[in-house]
């Protein structure tokens, strides 16, 4: 089968790319805490390689120890002293930086998010603008015209996963029965990725997470067309009556069809992901029938069973399914 794998996204995930608030300042502490240990590692290694020339085994050296010192009250503070400082000042900074990332101030302007872990798939929902959707998280850009920082709520369906954009901001662990918060304030554009940094079963690897951080004005789009309900296309008539008759409805949300399941991904606005199952694939009608004729085919372990369609109950399907933009 040919099933082309969804292209990462234009950044690589690092920390040291950052593009938002909480991920700057992890960004320069870690540069200090390298800076730190890098002249440790110079000194140290200095040392031992002019040791290891200077003191080195030469003909005619005699065998015996060179005189030894004992209990130099200088050497013994030196390395006691100098250690402890530089104990106290990553202590000091470190408390610092986690305070500054812990308790943020709210922006005058801010965007709610709640996002849901599953096995392997991440619920995303804007309580307050009514938005359900999986896997691609939409937040706008924070710039000086209008400071938005985006705060997200973090829960999980089941097992212990972990929410990690390394260029927005830290990681931070997703825990059945315990509600964790994280938040971002993106400065630029773009798609940034990231996955779920916790082991959480078979399909782990494949539990993307894309962030796509737009200008205002297009965020303001994105909200406005996942909060209408899909415009009904006749032709597809056929397809949504196989939806509705078969078990899809009892896992999956279209809003304004008897499909009212939350046990998988809303599908209300599906085409406007540009993946499914989690990155697994490319969002394309051919990957897309892929998926619903086995979803194992694409993501061995996925929690939607095999429904045993025929093949023209897939192509009515999927050209349904092609319409929920
Ligand atoms: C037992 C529950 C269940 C049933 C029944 C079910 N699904 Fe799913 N479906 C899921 C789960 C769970 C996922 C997410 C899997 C993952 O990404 O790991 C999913 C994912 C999908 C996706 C990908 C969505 C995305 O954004 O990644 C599509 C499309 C889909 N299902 C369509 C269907 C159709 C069509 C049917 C009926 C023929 C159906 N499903 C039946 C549970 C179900
Ligand atoms: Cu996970």
């Amino acid at each position: 089968m040919n099933v082309t794998a969804p292209t990462v996204g234009p950044a690589t995930p690092s920390i040291f790319a950052p593009v938002s608030t909480p991920a700057f300042a992890i960004r320069d502490l870690s540069f200090l805490v390298l800076a730190i240990v890098t002249f440790i590692f110079i000194v140290v290694a200095g040392v031992t390689v002019y040791a290891i020339i200077r003191y080195r085994h030469r003909p005619g050296d005699d065998r015996r120890d060179p005189p030894q010192v004992y209990g130099s009250t200088q050497i013994e503070l030196a390395w006691t002293v100098v250690p402890f400082l530089i104990v106290i000042i990553l202590f000091l900074t470190t408390t610092r930086y986690i305070f500054a990332i812990e308790r943020p101030a709210a922006t005058r302007d801010t965007v709610e998010v709640t996002v849901v872990g599953n096995q392997w798939w991440w619920e995303i929902r804007y309580p307050r603008l009514g938005i359900v959707t999986a896997n691609e998280l939409h937040v706008p850009v924070s710039d000086a015209a209008r400071p938005t920082r985006t705060f997200i709520t973090l829960q999980s369906a089941d097992v212990i996963h972990s929410f990690w954009i390394p260029q927005l901001a830290g990681k931070t662990d997703v825990i059945p029965g315990k509600t964790n918060r994280t938040w971002v304030e993106p400065r630029t554009p773009g798609t940034y990725v990231g996955q779920c940094a916790e082991f959480c079963g078979v399909q782990h690897a494949w539990m993307l997470l894309r962030v796509t951080v737009h200008p205002r004005d297009e965020f303001d789009r994105w909200v406005a067309a996942q909060q209408a309900v899909a415009a009904e296309v006749p032709e597809s008539r056929t397809g949504r009556d196989v939806f509705t008759s078969v078990a899809c409805i009892s896992c999956h949300t279209v809003r304004g069809t008897p499909a009212n399941g939350v046990f998988g991904p809303d599908l209300t606005h599906l085409m406007s992901r540009a993946t499914i199952g989690a990155g697994v694939a490319s969002n394309t009608p051919e990957t897309l029938r892929a998926w619903v004729k086995d979803p194992a085919v694409l993501k061995p372990g996925a929690r939607m069973p095999a429904m045993n369609l025929s093949g023209k109950q897939l192509d009515e399907l999927v050209a349904y399914l092609t319409t929920l933009r």
